[in-house]
């Protein structure tokens, strides 16, 4: 049997820029087996230090919408710029280890083979958090490991959003050209998340529809929320197949990064997503212990059942699982 690593071994190959360590480092993270989880927090421990240095950014966007193109595309122009690109994907409807990914692979080829990126598939639901801590703590690892651009990618729909927006630091929605009804209704709450839209297939028979969908998106812009504080919601057009308009993408992420530093929201909003993370956390846990709970198990269908037939009020069904689970505990 291979002998296993040490803490100090994990921790030295990650500050090595060693993208063998940092693998097997974000395995040891990603293990659900409980003698893997204070080692993996050693590691962490040992390496905080060097993390933190680089920019998050979350990439969201319909399946189809070119997200694994666009990071190919943007990963490979980041390289060129001499940066270090990890690409981290967060699949909160999948069970299975490596998910769409993997098969995403292939559209991201060149950057999956270029000596400074690094993609890792979405890791596998476990207990205390889950993805949530399981990627977030990857992101550390990966920046410890000198990675200076982190891409989170968003694969399922619906909650994943709200997961990645809050460990990165900026958002980017891909979207697509469509009709302006559609964008009024259920795009809105995403838009609301959205630091940098990004309108792709900006290329060929579609390149006048991609500019009035822009113009759209601006005004429906104007009616919503900045997500930060006097930041405008910026709204571009690219095509990921045909490399266009990339830089633009860049730079705008760039500005907005100036802008978080410049007005001390960078640390402020980082700070706030630590203390939302041990909160996160604090409540898995604590919802998992309470539905888990020998007596909340044995009692809770009879208490549904007294409240649905309005022999309890709700607050009286909450009352009584509660008091139930204090005395058991
Ligand atoms: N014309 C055009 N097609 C694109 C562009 N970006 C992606 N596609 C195509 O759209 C399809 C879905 O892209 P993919 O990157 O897998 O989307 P994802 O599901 O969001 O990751 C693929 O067939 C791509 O080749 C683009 O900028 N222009
Ligand atoms: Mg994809």
């Amino acid at each position: 049997m291979r002998k296993e690593k040490t803490v100090e071994e994990y921790v030295e190959g990650v500050l090595q820029h060693n993208r063998a360590m940092l693998a097997q480092a974000i395995t040891l993270i990603e293990s659900n087996a409980p003698r893997h989880f204070q080692k993996g927090q050693d590691v962490l421990k040992g390496i905080a230090p060097h993390a933190g240095k680089s920019v998050r950014i979350g990439i969201t966007g319909v399946p189809g919408a070119g997200k694994s193109t666009f990071i190919e595309a943007f990963g490979i122009y980041l390289c060129g710029l001499g940066h270090k690109v990890a690409v981290l994907a967060v699949d909160p409807s999948s069970t299975i280890t490596g998910g769409s990914i993997l098969g995403d692979k292939t559209r991201m080829e060149e950057l999956s083979r270029h000596p400074q990126a690094f993609i890792r598939p979405s890791p596998s639901q476990g207990k205390l958090g889950g993805v949530h801590r399981k990627t977030r703590e990857s992101i550390l690892l990966c920046e410890a490991a000198g990675f200076d651009v982190i891409i989170v990618e968003t694969l399922g729909v619906g909650q994943g959003e709200t997961i990645v927006k809050d460990m990165v630091d900026l958002f980017l929605l891909l979207a697509l050209t469509g009709a302006g009804d559609e964008l009024q209704g259920m795009k809105k709450g995403i838009m609301e998340l959205a630091d940098v839209i990004c309108i792709n297939k900006a290329d060929g028979d579609n390149l006048k529809k991609a500019w009035a969908t822009k113009q759209e998106y601006e005004t429906i812009l104007h009616f919503l929320q900045p997500t930060t504080k006097g930041w405008d919601t910026k709204v571009l057009t690219c095509s990921a197949l045909y490399k266009e308009g990339i830089e633009e993408v860049w730079s705008s992420i760039q500005q907005y990064v100036t802008y978080c530093r410049q007005h001390g929201f960078w640390t402020e909003k980082r700070d706030k997503q630590m203390k939302g993370w041990l909160e996160a956390m604090v409540s898995d846990y604590l919802y998992a212990s309470f539905y888990g709970n020998e007596s909340i198990k044995r009692i809770l269908s009879m208490v549904e059942t007294k409240m649905m037939n309005r022999e309890m009020t709700v607050s009286e069904a909450a009352d009584r699982l509660i008091r139930a689970y204090e005395q058991e505990k």
